[in-house]
């Protein structure tokens, strides 16, 4: 990816951390978190995963506020092993994957104005803290994340970073999951977003595809907008066996020179779980 042109600030470590300073959020800060989780907390418990309710329960998040790092730490520690640092925003490829593969999540500071409320590119505290710690205390999840972090710092060495972020979109951000007979939420930028936690299950408009490996590396993504496609895991344990449990290194020769496919192509070969009718991208990309 393209992250040459990000610049460490002066008062972030050579880790790229900051202070998360927790007691200079304003009471509009923590109001602002507050409002999102409720209005997220009254719709995901049929949509999500349970382990993500479970997370939310034993990292005691249901409290209100924004979560202090330190003592979301000191719990997730006992529950997986994991950390939660502080950074200023987005951070280079291989600081993100060095914390993971460390078993240190990163998560942006700030968080959104009422202006942002639905749409904001820069992650921020909820999007990072909301939608991604939960996950964090399931044993399963804390272990693909972690080796997500050590494939990247692998996967940087063989000019295959784009691929493996694509297997990170479709998944830890995008991802559903198949759990008794219908699908769940787990995708972080899915269960932070509300217009996405309905649009992502309920929408005819996408593609909803059983995952493959080397389909999501080869498959393009859109970052401005719903998805077009959502790729379905049959389990944690499943995508553990299809990832965690390969060597990326021949898939990536393998695919060097394998062409993409779009953000809303259906293979012949796909496990089809829904063909979307793409309404909604086609109204977004017509002006009216
Ligand atoms: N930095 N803070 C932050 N959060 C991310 O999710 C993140 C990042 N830098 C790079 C990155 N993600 C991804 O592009 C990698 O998965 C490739
Ligand atoms: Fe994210």
């Amino acid at each position: 990816m393209t992250d040459a042109h990000i610049m460490r600030p002066d008062d972030a470590a050579t880790d790229w951390t900051i202070d998360q300073a927790w007691d200079s959020y304003s009471p509009q800060d923590h109001a602002m978190w507050d409002h999102l989780f409720a209005r997220q907390a009254k719709m995901l418990p049929d949509r999500v995963v349970p382990e993500f309710i479970d997370g939310l329960d034993i990292l005691r998040m249901t409290r209100p506020g924004i979560p202090n790092f330190e003592e979301l730490s000191e719990r997730l520690m006992k529950a997986t092993g994991w950390q939660v640092v502080a950074v200023p925003g987005l951070v280079p490829d291989h600081v993100f994957f060095e914390h993971l593969a460390n078993r240190r999540f990163v998560a942006g500071r700030f968080i959104r104005t009422p202006e942002q409320i639905d749409y904001l590119q820069e992650p921020d505290v909820f999007h990072d803290v909301f939608g991604h710690v939960p996950l964090l205390a399931h044993p399963v999840f804390a272990d693909y994340m972690q080796a997500y972090g050590r494939g990247g710092l692998r996967a940087d060495g063989l000019g295959a970073i784009e691929r493996l972020a694509r297997l990170y979109w479709y998944t830890v951000e995008f991802g559903l999951i198949r759990q008794d007979g219908g699908l769940k939420l787990y995708g972080a930028g899915i269960v932070s977003s509300h217009g996405e936690s309905l649009f992502a299950l309920d929408d005819p408009s996408p593609n909803r595809i059983g995952f493959d490996l080397r389909r999501v590396m080869r498959t393009r993504y859109r970052i401005d907008d719903y998805q077009q496609t959502y790729f379905i895991i049959d389990s944690f344990e499943d995508l553990l066996r299809q990832t965690v449990e390969t060597d990326f290194a021949p898939i990536y020769a393998q695919l060097a020179d394998a062409p993409d496919f779009d953000i809303d192509t259906i293979l012949p070969d796909d496990r089809v779980h829904h063909r979307g009718t793409q309404a909604y991208a086609r109204s977004k990309a017509l002006p009216a």
